[in-house]
């Protein structure tokens, strides 16, 4: 191993030594360091060995830089909502971060002699660095916080409306939608139409179970809430909703106080069919069955006839299309 970019860039000249070692004859100090670098080395060689290609460059080394460029490379098309590949994203992709933290920590593991004679002063490439910070560190802060401002402003435009204009890699401007906020999954994909809602009725399950026509739930007591959808894609963006409280309908089948709630969407087919709440977001004053957005019926898009909105939810539980709401 040759940690040693001190010697080359600074004309092979190690500058001013930090820590005890500062006090040795330059001779001394130079076999001493000899002897630690060995034992590092040592000590990582055993360890390479036990677990073959980990070394520095090595092919488990460099899978895991593969690993990380394809986590990238795939969030970044997930940005746009393309996924060009047949298996289902979501497991994939934890399946990949467990690997990712795996491949990690074996690199520390075996890297961990290098790391500790960095951190503790004795590797020869830490003790030949120059005493003053360089350039490279505050070029590094730099670069790493000019990077991280331009992925906030090419997609903070996706919550905050008057950045939008900057929204490079954002699939959605919060901006766009019908009654004035996107939509995430349409009718149409999750395969609901007009004709399949005809004769719509609200299936209320508990002890007391029940069934309510739109015009039943339009004439319960009804409440406005200003909440936001807040997409784990990305966007949110804020909207009024009028509708019944879910708490009101869970007492309505015969839910106590504590009752708990599961909606089921007319939804044929889909990952966010069956949402399941818990005794607080079931009896917040705040969680609606939503009838109405920002003042007018619910579009299809949005979860005609009735969609729960709550507070403090991912988007993808505020489910749409609901057809039946019970106590669990
Ligand atoms: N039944 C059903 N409800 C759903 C979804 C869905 O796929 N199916 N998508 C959810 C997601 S991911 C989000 S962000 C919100 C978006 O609501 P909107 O399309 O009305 O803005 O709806 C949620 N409700
Ligand atoms: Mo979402």
């Amino acid at each position: 191993m040759r940690v040693v970019h001190g010697f080359d860039r600074y004309g092979g000249t190690p500058g001013p030594v930090r820590g005890p070692a500062r006090v040795l004859a330059p001779a001394a100090q130079d076999q001493q360091q000899r002897a630690r670098h060995a034992e590092g080395e040592e000590a990582g060689a055993g360890l390479e060995r036990l677990v073959p290609g980990s070394g520095r460059g090595g092919p488990v080394d460099r899978q895991e830089v593969r690993l990380g460029d394809g986590r990238v490379f795939t969030g970044l098309l997930n940005t746009f909502q393309w996924y060009p590949w047949p298996f289902s994203f979501v497991p994939v992709h934890y399946a990949v971060a467990w690997l990712l933290l795996g491949s990690l920590l074996l690199h520390v593991a075996v890297q961990w002699p290098r790391i500790r004679d960095h951190f503790t002063r004795r590797s020869p490439g830490t003790l030949a660095l120059p005493e003053a910070d360089g350039p490279d560190r505050r070029q590094l802060l730099a670069a790493v916080a000019a990077g991280v401002g331009a992925v906030t402003l090419t997609t903070v435009g996706q919550s905050v409306t008057a950045l939008g204009p900057l929204d490079l890699f954002a699939p959605r401007s919060p901006a766009y939608g019908p009654q004035g906020l996107p939509v995430n999954r349409t009718a149409a994909a999750a395969r609901v139409t007009r004709a399949s809602l005809a004769d719509w009725r609200l299936t209320l399950a508990g002890p007391r179970p029940a069934v309510l026509t739109l015009a039943e739930l339009r004439a319960l007591p009804q409440h406005e809430v200003t909440l936001p959808i807040a997409c784990v894609e990305g966007w949110s963006k804020s909207a009024r909703w009028t509708g019944v409280r879910v708490r009101d309908l869970l007492e309505r089948a015969g839910g106590g106080p504590d009752a708990r709630c599961r909606v089921v969407s007319l939804e044929v087919a889909g990952a966010y069919r069956v949402m399941e709440m818990g005794r607080l977001y079931a009896q917040d004053p705040l969680t609606l069955l939503a009838l109405r957005l920002n003042g007018e019926v619910l579009s299809l898009d949005h979860g005609y006839p009735a969609r729960i909105i709550a507070p403090n939810r991912p988007g993808v539980l505020q489910t749409k299309w609901v057809g039946r709401l019970g106590v669990a």
